[in-house]
């Protein structure tokens, strides 16, 4: 403690004695009022509200700037034990400490997360001493892997990896000749050639010759014309097409190999031809191009690889062609499951489907087999997917050697299912591995892992978590979108922070199960296709030929089994969301924020797209609900006249002309002349309305609105901004990275309707006040997208870490196996055993949640 403040560096343990001098009376209060009512587990809102129940001023004063201010606005969660409180404090993103204070003589003690996690266990009368603990944090220590230290390099492992590969190549490049000798594409060798280089310091005499030959060339000389040059030094090709890209190659090297330093690691790493073929996991949902989004389990996550696929594709070609090597051909396989019963419609039934836009790419599907071999016909929710995927893990390995003639040289898992079945295949296959999560189902339950025992039954949480922990110690690179998925905000902890340390009482205490300061973990934002999602003002790209469709989607008067209400005055401006229809996504609560706020309803309309209509058409529970929660608030606040429900859509394309015709006032005032079916009097007011107010210049603002409790990243939110809407998205999760609050778009407070919808309703105000606000947010927001939020930024981030850590597992590796002995039989002896509880075939278990 220096000066009366805390930093991170200090304990809250050894800072003890020191704040007790300044307020023993205050913090005696306030742990004897915590252990007063017994024993129980104290979530932080609790905790200070306790701290300020009494001498409320006074309080305040202590707790805002005191030691005991500083540890309980720090703390996570408490449990009682008393006369103990036991703290689990996060004084910063990451950084978490354990400590048991003594609420009568206020002695502190710093405990371990085990001995913290076993107090939890204590509370819910479930501890068991001989727990089966596991710490996997202590095998990283075993084999030293460097770990950052500051909360704010969080995400940016690949830094650090390379320096760290820079020191230890600087004692011996050794392991690099090694990898190098190693690069090969279908049996063709690639830059170095064994037979002629063995050596280092052999290869760095060839560098030197190649250097001083090429030093002679134009740059643009094509490789062709030098090869036999570089082959008599001992080089193959993949140094790159032209003297020029192979003069910087080999410069990249030559310094890495005379003195490594991170840049020209980084540098290099990016131009070895290391990654050609690539394969894909994501089991669960029906995954395919045609009519799937709607479906259960399927949202985000299959857009997003479908993007991320055709991003891969392109970076990869040019890479090749950037290395010389155009006459090798990439491959990407994207594995799913084969529904045999699927709609004909989605194509789930069939086991190859080219993706659309690339040349290279494929969705791969391999039926699930149930115990006796036969193909399971059936969709099985995510939750109850386990006991298929050893199974499926080996059939699919099987397929892709076949498919693939060999190896791939990547393989990345999507979703629990996916990337366990991801470590499965890269261990067996030997290949590096890449994780992604989407959402990692334990932060959306509260205390799903102290209340698993309850929730299993539905949710098989058991299996989930073991599942995860096993994905992301397995794997040689986390994937994550934002840095909030990884380690949270100041405030709340991040979806892989919340691994760190937990258990599940009387199955499994994990004492250290993933640390965020660990370098596999990597930022790349996924974007939005913008080829589909881009500005209202590109007007020559704009598909007009979809505007009647549209109109009558959004502004025809009668209700039918697509759309729901309508909008009486149609110049007023429109509030857009577009979400699947579960709880999570909040739709409803943003139809009841609307209907409870006059001033937002006088200046604008709401158009919402999500779910189904009719609750008897839809399988998903938690859907029933949301559907029926729609109708009622309908009705109780007579929205009718000022809400157009519609259903959900699963055509992208014209989801992208959709925002833009909400977007562009123009294009929806094109429509006014197209639409004379089901024309009325007051629909041609209204429309001549609209034209007047045009024609006088005034714009009608429109933007979108996405109410999540929570939303893992958010790909509605980007494809908005890419339209050019001014957005507005909830605070919680991913949505509060991407946006900069009130530059280039607002954050909304999801648990206050009040203030998101005065806040929307002040905004429509400001744009009435000052023509120019709209078109200022509108271009803010496409600026942030522009410089952050690109498929093409995505791709090259993941090559790079694709081949930068797959040189990294192959140094250390005997050190590394010991990790992967321990975790294989934990595989084998837990989850083996996890996934059998779950019931094989049968009845279709009703449906728990909506996707992920
Ligand atoms: N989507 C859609 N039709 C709908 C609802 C959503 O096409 O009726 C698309 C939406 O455009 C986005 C994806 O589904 O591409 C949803 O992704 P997001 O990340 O917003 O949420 P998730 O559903 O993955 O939780
Ligand atoms: C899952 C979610 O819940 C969304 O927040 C993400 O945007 C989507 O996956 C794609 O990663």
């Amino acid at each position: 403690m220096a000066g009366g403040r805390f930093s991170r560096s200090d304990s809250i343990a050894d800072m003890m004695p020191e704040a007790l001098r300044q307020s023993r009376y205050h913090m005696k209060r306030c742990f004897q009022r915590y252990v007063a009512r017994g024993s129980r587990l104290m979530k932080r809102p609790q905790l200070l509200e306790e701290l300020h129940t009494d001498d409320k001023q006074q309080q305040l004063d202590v707790a805002a700037q005191g030691f005991l201010g500083y540890v309980i606005s720090s703390t996570h969660e408490a449990v009682v034990l008393p006369p103990h409180v036991n703290l689990a404090v996060r004084t910063n993103p990451g950084i978490w400490e354990y400590i048991k204070i003594h609420s009568a003589d206020l002695t502190a003690e710093q405990i371990t997360p085990s001995q913290y996690l076993k107090c939890k266990e204590i509370l819910h009368h479930d501890h068991e001493e001989e727990l089966l603990e596991v710490d996997f944090g202590a095998l990283d220590d075993l084999i030293s892997t460097p770990r950052l230290t500051l909360p704010s390099s969080i995400g940016n492992g690949m830094h650090l990896v390379s320096r760290f590969m820079s020191s230890k190549l600087a004692t011996t490049a050794g392991p690099l000749l090694h990898y190098l000798l190693k690069l090969t594409h279908r049996g063709h060798n690639l830059m170095v050639n064994g037979t002629i280089i063995d050596t280092v310091s052999k290869l760095q005499a060839a560098l030197l010759l190649a250097e001083a030959f090429l030093a002679g060339l134009h740059g643009t000389t094509p490789y062709q014309r030098f090869e036999h040059r570089f082959q008599e030094c001992g080089l193959d090709r993949g140094w790159g097409a032209t003297a020029e890209a192979c003069r910087e190659t080999i410069t990249y090297l030559s310094e890495v190999l005379q003195a490594p330093d991170p840049t020209n690691m980084a540098r290099f790493f990016s131009r070895v031809p290391s990654v050609f073929n690539i394969v894909i996991f994501s089991i669960h949902g029906y995954f395919g191009q045609d009519k799937v989004l709607g479906m259960p389990d399927t949202g985000g996550q299959v857009v997003y690889i479908l993007d991320q696929v055709r991003a891969l594709e392109d970076q990869l070609l040019q890479r090749i062609k950037q290395q010389g090597l155009l006459d090798l051909t990439p491959r990407i396989l994207v594995l799913t499951r084969l529904i045999p019963e699927a709609s004909k419609a989605t194509k789930c039934n069939v086991e190859l489907e080219p993706i659309h836009n690339t040349r290279h790419s494929t969705i791969l599907r391999v039926p699930f087999r149930t115990e006796d071999g036969k193909d399971l016909p059936h969709w099985v929710s995510r939750f109850d997917i386990y006991p298929y995927l050893e199974r499926y893990a080996e059939d699919s390995c099987a397929k892709i050697l076949d498919m693939l003639q060999g190896k791939p040289d990547l393989v990345i898992g999507n979703y629990t299912d996916g990337n366990l079945v991801a470590s499965l295949v890269s261990r067996k296959l030997g290949v590096t591995q890449g994780t992604i999560a989407h959402a990692l189902e334990k932060t959306k339950y509260e205390d799903s892992d102290l209340k698993w025992r309850e929730m299993d039954h539905k949710y098989h949480f058991s299996c989930q978590f073991t599942a995860d922990m096993i994905a992301m110690n397995t794997s040689d690179f986390i994937i994550a979108s934002t840095y909030q998925e990884i380690a949270g905000s100041k405030d709340k902890p991040g979806q892989y922070e919340s691994h760190y340390a937990f258990t599940m009482p009387g199955l499994c205490r994990f004492a250290t199960g993933i640390n965020v300061f660990d370098p596999k973990f990597n930022i790349a934002a996924p974007g939005a296709d913008q080829s589909v999602y881009f500005p209202s003002t590109l007007k020559q790209k704009r598909l007009t030929d979809l505007h009647p469709q549209i109109e009558e989607l959004v502004y025809s008067k009668e209700d039918n089994d697509e759309h729901i209400g309508y909008l009486e005055y149609r110049s007023k401006p429109v509030i857009f969301s577009m979400a699947r229809l579960d709880k999570v996504k909040n739709i409803t609560g943003l139809v009841e924020w609307y209907g409870q706020n006059k001033r937002l309803r006088d200046l604008v309309n709401l158009v919402v797209v999500g779910g189904l209509l009719d609750p008897s058409q839809s399988k998903d529970r938690e859907e029933i609900e949301e559907i029926n929660k729609m109708h009622s608030l309908i009705n109780k606040y007579q929205l009718k006249g000022q809400i157009r429900w519609i259903k959900a859509q699963t055509d992208r394309t014209r989801n992208g002309e959709l925002y833009r015709c909400i977007s562009d006032t123009k294009g929806a005032f094109v429509q006014v002349y197209n639409q004379p079916k089901g024309d009325n009097i007051l629909a041609r007011s209204s429309r001549l309305m609209l034209f007047i107010k045009i024609s006088a210049n005034l714009v009608i603002y429109c933007c979108t609105f996405q109410p999540a409790f929570y939303e893992a990243f958010g790909l509605t939110v980007i494809e908005a901004m890419n339209c050019g809407l001014p957005t507005f998205a909830t605070n919680q999760g991913g949505p509060a990275e991407i946006i900069v609050n009130e530059v280039s778009g607002f954050h909304i407070n999801p648990l206050d309707g009040k203030e998101a919808s005065n806040k929307i309703a002040d905004f429509f105000q400001k744009c009435k006040e000052d023509p120019m606000y709209w078109d200022k947010m509108s271009t803010a927001g496409l600026q942030r997208i522009y410089e952050c939020y690109t498929w093409q930024i995505y791709a090259t981030k993941v090559l790079n870490m694709a081949s930068m850590y797959g040189f990294w597992r192959t140094m250390d590796k005997e050190e590394r196996q010991a990790k992967q002995r321990y975790i294989q039989m934990f595989y084998n002896l837990q989850f083996r055993k996890l996934a059998k509880n779950v019931p094989e075939v049968g009845e279709q278990p009703e449906q728990p949640a909506a996707a992920a």
